[in-house]
């Protein structure tokens, strides 16, 4: 069949970019989708996904969103195409909690612009959240929202211009080394042969990659969105900055403003709360007592939203390391194929300079980026290198 430079395994948020990427700097790149563009089976999919600098989960993806923000800036003016809104972020919790404090800690290190708030301040800023008496926030200007399908859309058309081919709704069946030193990928259409192949999989990576036995699970999350009751307008982009906020037992929910598109609500969800379940397995439907138990956790805490109507709900897979940061890096047994997934619940934002990341490792070997987090070798005990 046809040779290519680079076959990218998966066309969602990472495979996105990252055949944009390779496209961009002349490689011969095949996308391979087994949905449509965009799809909502797996992990890219749902209106909205929130950007912020100051980073609870370890200030070393810090250096990486502030080449996130850049890049998805310039793919906004090559693609005429609108990706992101900044609307302000509110990290909330008691002082000790993982949200607020490792917030702090991040934007300490790195010098970023930020407010501490107290429950008052928090209410007289915006006064659609009622937070309890300790409850503390970090407020930073820069926090805001990604939109995913348009992020995904855009990156495709811009791969697409710069030359990649792209096939959807076309299944990937099994991948293999060449004894050449190249792969060859088998779909349910065909036999493709390249010099490298990227693996971005989201979800279904573990079965691509079952060699490696990587001790990954996804998880079923629910994505709500109601139509607050009262006066919309504290609901909208200029007035709500997304959020994020720990309860009792470190249990995180987290939100938006009223975006444009349909559904036209407030977007609310709990963080990496649900399930263990596989792209077959996941239940589909959304329960009675789900909605009651996210109406329960912002009855005292985003009170017009807990008791608005229902608009619509939706389900997506997290897929999680053990430890919840990402893998990216080469394979340890085959050179040739970079590994890009999975981001346990916090990658979206990051898809930009993802894209950078797995194009410098399968063109170089190598990138400047500091991706030491992110290797295999902590899960197999061998080096990529
Ligand atoms: O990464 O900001 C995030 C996030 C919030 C909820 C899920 N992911």
């Amino acid at each position: 069949g046809t040779t290519y430079d680079v076959i990218v395994l998966g066309l969602g948020a990472m495979g996105s970019t990252t055949a944009y990427q390779l496209a961009a700097r002349g490689q011969r790149v095949l996308g391979l989708e087994q949905f449509l563009p965009a799809h909502d089976q797996g992990s890219s999919h749902g209106q909205s996904r929130i950007i912020r600098l100051a980073y609870l989960e370890d200030p070393g993806y810090v250096p990486l969103l502030l080449r996130a923000y850049e890049l998805w800036e310039s793919a906004e003016r090559e693609s005429g195409d609108k990706l992101l809104t900044l609307t302000g972020g509110l990290m909330l919790g008691l002082a000790n909690s993982r949200v607020f404090s490792g917030s702090v800690r991040s934007a300490n290190q790195y010098n970023l612009e930020f407010e501490i708030l107290d429950s008052t301040e928090i209410n007289r800023r915006f006064p659609q959240f009622t937070p309890g008496t300790n409850i503390k926030a970090l407020y930073e200007p820069r926090g805001g929202v990604v939109y995913p399908e348009a992020s995904i859309n855009a990156h495709l058309k811009l791969a697409a211009a710069h030359g990649a081919e792209l096939h959807y709704e076309e299944t990937v069946l099994e991948w293999e080394a060449t004894p050449a030193g190249g792969v060859r990928v088998t779909t349910d259409r065909g036999s493709y042969e390249a010099e490298r192949l990227v693996v971005t999989a989201g979800v279904w990576a573990g079965r691509l990659l079952a060699d490696l036995k990587l001790p990954l699970h996804a998880q079923r999350n629910v994505l709500y969105w109601f139509e607050p009751t009262g006066d919309p307008a504290p609901f909208h982009p200029d007035r709500c900055p997304i959020y994020i906020w720990e309860g009792e037992e470190r249990m995180s929910f987290y939100g938006f403003p009223m975006l444009p598109g349909t559904p036209y609500g407030v977007k609310v969800a709990f963080h990496n709360f649900g399930p263990e379940c596989t792209p077959e397995t996941i239940d589909r439907q959304v329960h009675d007592e789900e909605v009651a138990r996210i109406r329960g956790w912002m009855a005292e805490r985003v009170p017009a939203v807990a008791q608005g109507k229902l608009l619509a709900t939706s389900t997506c897979m997290y897929t999680l390391t053990p430890d919840q940061h990402f893998l990216m890096d080469l394979h340890p047994h085959y050179p040739q194929v970079v590994i890009g997934s999975p981001c346990s619940g916090h990658g979206f934002k990051f898809a930009s300079v993802v894209g950078e990341i797995l194009a410098d490792l399968s063109i170089n070997g190598a990138t400047r980026h500091p991706i030491d987090m992110f290797r295999v070798a902590r899960f197999t005990g061998e080096s990529g290198q």
